[in-house]
């Protein structure tokens, strides 16, 4: 057969793959009809009257139209995720890129080409379900594949550790983490008192906390940060060899993240802002995608690596592993109903098909409970893998029987097995090689219930964070302890938290300690406390590039430029700069203090997308002032305007003013002469029609550069 119609019908059949599951929800779904009836199918009269002893009368029990619709309603909700109860979801596929057969027999993982379908949930932690996105906060990142072997979750986080090493700590972490007990304050916030009391007594958790603490806990979008599956799995070939995994998911658009004064404000402005942005990427087309990756360590060189691979607060750092890239993710569907899809999804790590196996991590271990069990409540019974979101796309038969909403009618005399009544033919399962086979893993070890002393370091991993960040990602991180910590009112509490970090860098715990009302950060009185243990391990390495995410590239594509105008706005070179935007796959929006039509220098119209009031500047990525001398004394008298770019240059964002739009920068204070005017990521052009794209170019270059974090003044900057 000839190369390309092979590749065709591999393609197809891809493809047909990926569609297995939207047919399957397709089957279930309804869609909009002029005709209402009751839920038994009886039509509906009057959907407006209740049934009343004439017409001023009272309502009549009897009305079993009205009590079938407020019953409905009364019980429409169901309890949220304990944790993880905000989230956003999407449909798409994963594409196998390179045969993982050398290491693992599932089937999703074997032929380079194959498309799997999947659903991928993220999440905030801490917060209720209609709390704010862009929270501090760890985001999950759960997916589900649904293979033609049963479903495949990998239900990770965007951060690569955790804060404690054994589920026995995980509610403790939670119930300090959320809202505290007596008054339930604050919301969606780990700035407050029990959070950093727990912590501050569990030194197992700094590693994590310096993540938290970083600007990964602020990401700018989904689609821009990357995701880990936390502990270390197994892959199983069909010899039954078996390597050590790390997951990861690598975004294609780089990893990026707001700042926290940009983060706290648009938490009010749009509540909805990464839910959003994935929602519209999507329906734009513009499909968010990341890499699979793989980190495989052979099972006899894990004693090598300097620390216990079961233990979730340690990472592999890649240049140690490199990352093996699999396959990609696309996400290319928004779903058709949230509760049915994003709310009833059910995740669950222990969800594993042939070939993928677990390690003795206790944390993984305890999850393996949880998940399930967590479902039984949340959605109300034993039958939740019968909801159309949660079916697998193979078929699945056994006899587990009957529960709340059982929807299949099984059919047939035995409910057992062994049994020689269902099909005539003795059935018995028994052993063998066929199905599911746990990794043989030899134990014989006398149970124990204490932590292993491989888990004892608690700082090395912290201190190799640390000193991977840049300059500009290390003040974030002081700054943002020092945010926290401010809030906390028990001095005790702030003091140990430093006395900790005095353990991980000393500079660092100066630093965050300088405007708490301290004393000095002292390493011994930490070193004193109960639970402390320091069996530093030594990696081979003093960095790791990859933990930055400091330059991280991924170009401009669906960034998001803010137009600022006024009457008189001169328009040549803005569509010049908007045109050359659009071809690099950004959007630009015409913001002004109202909607409708601004009038341009040559007397046309030019329309308005948004008012200064309902999209400041901390809902885009960057901003340009067209020329036009009007133009600049219009935006100069309008505060909300000055205060727009004010804002952006505070937030290191991009600036490119045109033109008589300098004169903009001049009146808030950045012109020339002054800092601003020569600040990175500032481009300043003409408007005549030759300096234009260079103009457009240089202004690409610095929004692709997405922040700058050298800008001179920045805590001058009244915004
Ligand atoms: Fe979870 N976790 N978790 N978790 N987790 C839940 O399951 C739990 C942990 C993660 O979008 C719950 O269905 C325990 C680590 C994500 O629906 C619950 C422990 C990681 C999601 C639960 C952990 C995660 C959850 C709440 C410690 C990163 C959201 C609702 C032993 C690898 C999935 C639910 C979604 C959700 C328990 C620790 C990720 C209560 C007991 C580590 C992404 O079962």
């Amino acid at each position: 057969m000839a190369q390309s119609k092979q590749d065709a019908q591999r393609k197809s059949k891809a493809s047909e793959g990926a569609a297995a599951k939207q047919k399957q929800l397709e089957s279930f779904s309804q869609g909009p009809e002029n005709l209402l009836t009751t839920n038994q199918g009886l039509p509906v009269p009057d959907n407006h009257n209740s049934l009343k002893a004439g017409v001023r009368g009272p309502t009549l029990l009897e009305d079993f139209i009205l009590r079938e619709k407020i019953t409905h309603f009364d019980h429409e909700r169901i309890p949220e995720r304990v944790v993880h109860a905000r989230g956003a979801g999407a449909h798409g596929y994963f594409e196998l890129s390179k045969s993982m057969v050398e290491y693992t027999r599932a089937d999703f993982l074997q032929e380079a080409g194959s498309r799997t379908p999947v659903f991928v949930r993220f999440s905030t932690v801490a917060g209720s379900r209609g709390s704010a996105d862009t929270v501090r906060d760890v985001r999950g990142f759960a997916v589900k594949f649904y293979t033609r072997e049963g479903n495949y979750d990998l239900v990770g986080n965007n951060i690569p550790v955790f804060f404690v090493q054994d589920a026995m700590k995980f509610p403790d972490l939670v119930h300090a983490l959320k809202p505290e007990p007596h008054h339930e304050m604050p919301q969606a916030a780990s700035a407050h008192d029990t959070f950093w009391d727990f912590v501050s007594l569990m030194p197992e958790t700094t590693h994590m906390l310096m993540w938290v603490m970083s600007d990964r806990s602020i990401p700018r979008s989904y689609r821009m940060m990357e995701g880990f599956g936390v502990h270390t799995f197994r892959l199983i070939n069909a010899k039954g060899d078996a390597h050590f995994v790390k997951f990861h998911w690598k975004p294609k658009l780089g990893k990026h993240s707001l700042v926290w004064d940009e983060a706290q404000k648009i938490a009010g402005k749009d509540p909805d802002f990464h839910r959003r942005d994935l929602w519209e990427s999507i329906a734009q087309g513009n499909f968010p995608e990341w890499e699979l990756g793989v980190q495989l360590i052979p099972e006899d060189r894990a004693q090598s690596l300097g620390f216990d691979l079961l233990d979730p607060t340690k990472l592999i750092p890649e240049e140690l592993v490199p990352v093996l890239v699999a396959g990609k993710l696309v996400l290319n569907r928004n779903p058709e109903n949230f509760f049915a899809e994003t709310e009833q999804v059910a995740f669950h790590p222990g969800h594993v098909v042939p070939g993928i196996d677990f390690t003795d991590d206790p944390l993984l271990q305890g999850r393996l409970f949880s998940y399930t069990d967590t479902q039984l409540s949340r959605l109300g019974g034993p039958n939740f893998h019968e909801l159309p979101i949660n079916r697998g796309v193979c078929p699945f038969h056994n006899f587990q029987r009957d529960g709340m909403h059982r929807m299949l009618v099984n059919k047939g005399q035995a409910a057992y097995e062994p049994n020689s009544l269902a099909t005539g033919a003795e059935f018995r399962v028994d052993g063998g090689q066929q199905g599911f086979q746990s990794f043989g893993e030899a134990l014989e070890s006398p149970k124990i219930r204490r932590r292993s002393p491989s888990f004892d370091d608690h700082f090395s991993q912290a201190s190799f964070f640390w000193n991977s960040q840049s300059p500009a990602e290390k003040d974030h991180i002081i700054s943002a302890f020092q945010f926290e910590l401010s809030k906390v009112e028990l001095k005790a509490v702030r003091q140990r938290v430093v006395d900790n970090l005095a353990h991980v860098d000393a500079k660092l715990a100066r630093k965050v300690a300088e405007p708490l009302g301290i004393a000095a950060p002292d390493a011994k009185a930490a070193a004193g406390r109960a639970g402390f243990r320091d069996a530093r391990g030594k990696l081979p390495l003093e960095t790791s590039p990859a933990l930055s995410m400091d330059g991280s590239a991924g170009g401009i594509a669906t960034r998001r430029v803010a137009v600022l105008v006024a009457n008189g706005v001169e328009v040549g070179a803005l569509r010049a700069i908007q045109q050359a935007l659009h071809d690099a796959g950004a959007t630009s929006r015409i913001i002004s203090d109202h909607l409708g039509c601004v009038a341009t220098s040559s007397g046309q119209q030019l329309a308005v997308d948004h008012t200064f009031a309902t999209m400041p500047s901390v809902m885009f990525d960057a901003v340009l002032v067209p020329g036009g001398a009007a133009n600049a004394q219009g935006l100069a008298r309008n505060g909300d305007a000055v205060h727009f770019v004010l804002e952006a240059y505070k937030h290191c964002k991009a600036i490119c003013v045109i033109g008589e739009g300098a004169q903009l920068l001049r009146t808030v204070g950045l012109g020339a002469g002054e800092a601003g005017a020569s600040a990175p990521g500032v481009v300043i052009g003409k408007n005549d029609p030759p300096a234009r794209a260079q103009l457009a170019q240089d202004f690409i270059g610095a929004i692709a550069r997405h922040r700058h974090w050298a800008r001179p003044n920045i805590e001058a900057v009244p915004a």
